[in-house]
């Protein structure tokens, strides 16, 4: 792959030069830091293994290159950004994001449930073989891939907002031990056969950065907290993360953890972000989700106090990665429907941009705008064609420090 991918909207192609210093010029615009400096980082090469010592190259790259990213901007990320919009569903070439700003997002979020079933779609009538095509396409034009999993349940097969039963009998020694074995085994395959042509011929596989079990630390999961223990959570974690990459022989992928906000207490945020935290040798990215302090309808917290705490979340996670030299990222944030059409420049852009740890942030995802013809409903979270709040989207794109694909170095090759 090229060092500089084509500008598919004629913006400026940017290098990790170019971000130092569009970086520098960000910091002395947004007056002084409001927190103390990070400290000074290793050298990357050094710094960044991957839980997995036999990671493919293409993988230990991509690793690389969130951490150089610390200081490079955020890239931007839309779940199922290819496969359908609010208006269209599953044109190729498609994604309301790039209707809108005329690029693709940088990160591009797929959810597998119902693939451990046999189905031919996922849980939202996503083709899966489309779907892998789709994850290609993006890998080869630079972007980069992340998998979420709503897993049902293996004993039960019932959906992941189940809560019984638990994970109990998944774990080893359990009864339904095997199910959960084939469960994965399904996943395996899947991203086993990711499997593109380089430039010079040669056959390699598209990373992915796997986030399973995520929002662990709430109840609405068979996986979270009203049925299974912090203690059965970890055990779940380690085996998935063993069974896939020491037996099944996996070494695509990075894995994100990815516990959810509302349930953090942030008087005590370490210790909230880190319940049933599965260990440092387990985890090659801390994310969380943060809807909750984005506007969302549960929260009455005013928009000022909930500003605090998404800057202090997003501190907070920076601060945890920094210390154990993992990539920190919002793996899934938005405000559903936009009810605000300021939303990008007055609330997400201006915490990601608040001081010199949340700027460490390697990404930001947001959720799927679903298709108001199949579900019958608005559920959205970036502006499509028609919109109203397409102009503060784009000021959010045109801002420097966002990163959406034609903005990409190569995410796949160590330069050092
Ligand atoms: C949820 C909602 C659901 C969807 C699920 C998996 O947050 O968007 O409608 O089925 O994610 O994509």
């Amino acid at each position: 792959m090229n060092e500089f991918l084509p500008g598919a909207t004629g913006r400026l192609r940017l290098s990790y030069g170019y971000l130092a210093v569009a970086f520098a010029l960000l910091v002395s615009a947004c007056g002084p830091a409001s927190t103390q400096k990070p400290e000074a980082t290793q050298p990357v090469a050094d710094a960044v293994q991957p839980i997995d010592a036999n990671a493919t190259e293409p993988t230990r790259a991509l690793l690389h290159n969130l951490h150089r990213l610390k200081e490079g901007g955020v890239m931007f990320g839309h779940q199922d950004s290819l496969a359908y919009g609010v208006e269209w569903w599953s044109e190729d070439g498609r994604s309301d994001v790039k209707g809108v700003t005329g690029d693709y997002p940088a990160v591009y979020g797929w959810e597998i449930g119902d693939l451990e079933l046999g189905a031919e779609e996922n849980l939202d009538g996503v083709n899966f073989a489309d779907m892998q095509g789709w994850m290609k396409s993006g890998y080869q034009r630079g972007g980069v891939i992340t998998i979420s999993w709503h897993m049902n349940h293996p004993q039960t097969e019932q959906g992941s907002w189940i809560t019984e039963p638990g994970a109990g009998e998944l774990l080893p020694g359990g009864a339904a031990h095997h199910k959960l074995k084939a469960y994965l085994d399904t996943f395996a395959e899947f991203v086993s056969a990711l499997e593109v042509e380089t430039e010079a011929g040669e056959r390699e596989l598209v990373p992915v950065i796997f986030r399973p079990w995520h929002e662990h630390n709430g109840d609405w999961f068979w996986w979270g907290t009203r049925e299974t223990s912090e203690q059965e959570y970890i055990q779940l974690w380690r085996f998935t993360v063993e069974y896939l990459r020491d037996e099944k022989g996996v070494h695509n992928l990075l894995y994100a953890f990815s516990p959810d906000r509302s349930r953090m207490n942030m008087e005590d945020f370490e210790q909230s972000y880190f319940y049933a935290y599965p260990g440092d040798d387990y985890v090659d990215i801390l994310g969380f989700d943060n809807y909750w302090d984005l506007g969302h309808g549960s929260n009455d917290a005013p928009k000022a106090v909930n500003q605090v705490h998404l800057v202090e979340s997003l501190e907070g996670v920076a601060r945890l990665a920094a210390e154990r030299n993992k990539v920190a990222a919002l793996t899934e944030a938005g405000q559903d429907t936009l009810h605000e059409e300021d939303f990008w420049t007055q609330r997400l852009l201006p915490a990601l941009m608040a001081n010199e740890w949340t700027r460490q942030l390697a990404y930001a995802q947001v959720w799927r705008n679903a298709n108001r013809a199949r579900e019958q409903r608005d559920h959205f979270y970036v502006p499509y064609p028609g919109h109203p709040g397409i102009e503060d989207f784009i000021e959010f794109y045109e801002h420097p420090a966002t990163l959406f694909e034609a903005d990409l170095p190569d995410m796949y090759r160590i330069n050092p």
